[in-house]
């Protein structure tokens, strides 16, 4: 993550302890029915706050300073039923690297409080998703183990003003802060627009699936008895 961790902030060595105590990031688990968390990441280089709802009907408020990746997260929250909040600022005039990457952070640190110890969830989850030429699988283990595998080739490098390559940091940050293992793969498209639309899509669903309770379930799903 191109060691920049000034001023405190979300990150954590692999299967460390929770971040909360760092300067910079508070996490909370709200009460109530539905699995949802409200996290606050602030640095020298950005500041995002961030009100997630895991069991929601996927409306959102998004404002990151950067619009390609608020019309993503918008895209994310409806086809992954998330009621999420993003309001986020940074220093989008050095790049948008700093606000897309810690975008990723904060809403992957969310998605961790949001599901706790993952007891009764189905762990697994996976989408196919077509944008007319596009086709994009997205497969998502919330195991524990942060591990991106990214088979994307993008055919031009921007999406208007939006540098495409930032897509592949987004999912490396957010995935290594939940926690989970995602495999993306790109089988053929030709406008990047498409194809990073049918991946945030594909990305909603399968996290969808994967969230969802088992009613069959008792405890985690896993023989180690821990996620
Ligand atoms: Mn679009």
């Amino acid at each position: 993550m191109k060691g920049r961790a000034k001023a405190g902030g979300g990150r954590r060595a692999r299967g460390g302890a929770r971040s909360r105590k760092e300067k910079g990031a508070t996490g909370e688990q709200k009460p109530g029915r539905g699995r949802r968390a409200a996290v606050t990441r602030a640095t020298r280089e950005t500041n995002v706050q961030i009100e997630l709802q895991v069991d929601g009907a996927g409306t959102s408020r998004i404002t990151t300073g950067v619009p390609f990746l608020d019309h993503m997260l918008e895209i994310f929250a409806r086809h992954g039923f998330f009621d999420l909040t993003v309001t986020g600022s940074g220093d989008v005039e050095v790049d948008t690297h700093h606000s897309v990457e810690d975008v990723g952070l904060t809403l992957g640190q969310a998605f961790r409080d949001a599901l706790g110890d993952k007891a009764g969830i189905r762990r697994f989850g996976q989408a196919t998703v077509p944008l007319d030429e596009a086709l994009v699988s997205v497969v998502v283990d919330l195991s524990g183990r942060p591990y991106l595998v990214y088979d994307v080739a993008l055919p031009s490098a921007r999406i208007g003003t939006f540098d495409g390559e930032l897509v592949h940091d987004f999912l490396q940050a957010f995935m290594s802060q939940v926690g989970m293992n995602v495999h993306v793969t790109c089988h053929r498209g030709r406008n990047p627009h498409h194809i990073v639309e049918a991946t945030f899509k594909g990305l909603a669903r399968a996290l969808d699936q994967a969230t969802q309770r088992d009613p069959r379930l008792k405890g985690v799903l896993s023989t180690k008895g821990v996620l």
